[in-house]
């Protein structure tokens, strides 16, 4: 038996094969990830909030090998048998499944399949502007890379740990999060999810926190925050979505911490930050990362002068090769001389801090999540009596933007309630996609 082929391998699946994964977070799901990684695989996280339309797209773009589900995502996923994934494995939030039984009863043979850096070791999807979904494929070079700089930068040592509260299916709670933590070797406090109160006894015995500004503005909301709590904290970052400077100030009044505010992407990995020792601006996202050329360019492509605003363009090894089967998204997505257009829209000041003031690309940001206008729009359209909708992010206490629909009916009919509208979309589209109201 401990001769026989360890799990993943004995499965069959080849080097650069896919491994889809919609589960909640547990252990088991990032020891899934790390699997994944040493046996060639290419592990392809997805937003257990995802409903079965949605899942149904990323399994035929993307064509798995072997797909490991949340118990309640299993009945949708019959028809891809047939479409040829070979090996379908649930695994819950408890970390328990067939998954890990069948894992249990496998054998320990196992050789880390070696890969080069320009392999793909993930691919993530991000949301189009125009409909659907693009997965950005992302290679060895450009986890490891980023994984190296932010340690660095970041200036961890050896007894350093993070409180780890993000969800594990994107950029920031799975590769930001935890590559720090697996590079340094030191622990991390794992967590189903956010919780503030949890966050605060946690503090009391660690050192670094990441999150997204919700995860802020919700501790400052709790009495318990305030300097003793977070006294042994040396590090707080926040990213995925623009940190109010008032939070920022809020914070370091409660706290006498600063928090560091970073700015990326699910292509591009981190790109800039606010430095460790140094002034940490509230209000900008800092300085590019080692490594990573950033540059604010004019409609001609010109570089800026500082104060002048324009498109941010990125490059370097944490910067993705391109869209799985996009070859025409990615041309787009490039310059000639191989800048990422990033669709964010910034000015450098000066003395070289980054600020971003705003988005060609129509992207809600709610809560840290994106979610894109048009995909919301399209599923209000189809419902019986509407003739057309528009979705807007507005500004929102908690989740920073909060999606909003306006729904115009067909002439003659009268327009749904918000409610249903709600109950229409809500077996459609992820939770977190579903307007806050509607009318
Ligand atoms: C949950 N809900 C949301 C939401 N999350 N609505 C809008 N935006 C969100 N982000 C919905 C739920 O479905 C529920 O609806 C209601 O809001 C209240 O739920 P909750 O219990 O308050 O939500 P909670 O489970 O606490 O989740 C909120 C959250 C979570 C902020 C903790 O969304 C979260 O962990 N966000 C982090 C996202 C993240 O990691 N982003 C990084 C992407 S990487 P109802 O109707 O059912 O009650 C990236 C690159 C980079 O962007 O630079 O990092
Ligand atoms: P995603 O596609 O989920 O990776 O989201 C990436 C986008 O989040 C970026 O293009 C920015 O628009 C936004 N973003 C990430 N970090 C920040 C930040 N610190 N401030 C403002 N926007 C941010």
């Amino acid at each position: 038996m401990r001769d026989s082929p360890a799990f993943l391998a004995g499965l069959g699946l080849a080097p650069g094969d896919r491994v889809a994964v919609q589960v909640e977070k547990s252990p088991a799901a990032l020891f899934l990830y790390l699997a994944c990684l040493r046996a060639g695989l290419v592990f392809l996280p997805l937003n257990s909030a995802y409903q079965e339309g949605e899942v149904a797209y990323f399994l035929e773009n993307a064509e798995p090998g072997a797909v490991i589900a949340q118990p309640r995502s299993l009945p949708w996923l019959e028809p891809f048998t047939r479409l040829g994934i070979r090996h379908v494995f649930s695994l819950d939030a408890d970390g328990k499944g067939t998954f890990v039984e069948a894992a249990a009863s496998a054998g320990t043979r196992f050789e880390t399949v070696s890969r080069r850096a320009d392999d793909l070791a993930a691919i993530l999807y991000t949301s189009g502007t125009t409909g659907r979904s693009k997965g950005a494929m992302i290679t060895h070079r450009n986890l490891a890379s980023n994984a190296a700089v932010l340690h660095a930068y970041w200036g961890f040592v050896a007894d350093d740990v993070l409180v780890h509260m993000l969800p594990l299916f994107h950029v920031h709670g799975l590769f930001v999060a935890c590559h720090c933590v697996l590079m340094n070797g030191t622990a991390m406090r794992f967590h189903a999810k956010f919780d503030a109160r949890r966050a605060l006894e946690d503090f009391g015995r660690s050192t670094v926190f990441m999150g997204v500004p919700t995860f802020y503005t919700r501790l400052l909301a709790d009495d318990g925050l305030d300097r003793r709590a977070c006294a042994g904290m040396r590090l707080f970052v926040s990213g995925s979505a623009p940190l109010l400077s008032e939070t920022h100030a809020d914070f370091e009044a409660r706290t006498g911490q600063r928090i560091i505010e970073r700015y990326g992407m699910t292509e591009t990995g981190m790109l800039t930050s606010n430095p460790l020792d140094g002034e940490r601006r509230p209000g900008t996202v800092g300085l590019p990362l080692p490594g990573t050329s950033v540059r604010v360019v004019d409609e001609s492509g010109q570089a800026c002068a500082a104060g002048e605003i324009g498109a941010i363009q990125v490059k370097g090894d944490n910067v993705l090769p391109g869209y799985w089967r996009m070859p025409e998204k990615t041309r787009e997505e490039f310059t000639a001389d191989g800048y990422f257009r990033t669709g964010d829209v910034g000015a450098f000041s000066a003395d070289g801090y980054l600020s971003i003031v705003g988005r060609s690309k129509d992207l809600i940001i709610t809560g840290g999540y994106n979610v894109y206008p048009k995909e919301v729009e399209l599923a209000i359209d189809e419902l019986p009596g509407v003739q057309e909708s528009a979705v807007v992010g507005v500004p929102h206490p908690d989740f920073g933007e909060a999606v909003t629909a306006v729904v115009v009916p067909r002439s003659g009919a009268q327009a749904p309630a918000e409610s249903e509208v709600i109950a229409w979309l809500k077996p459609r589209l992820a939770n977190f996609k579903l307007p806050k109201r509607a009318s």
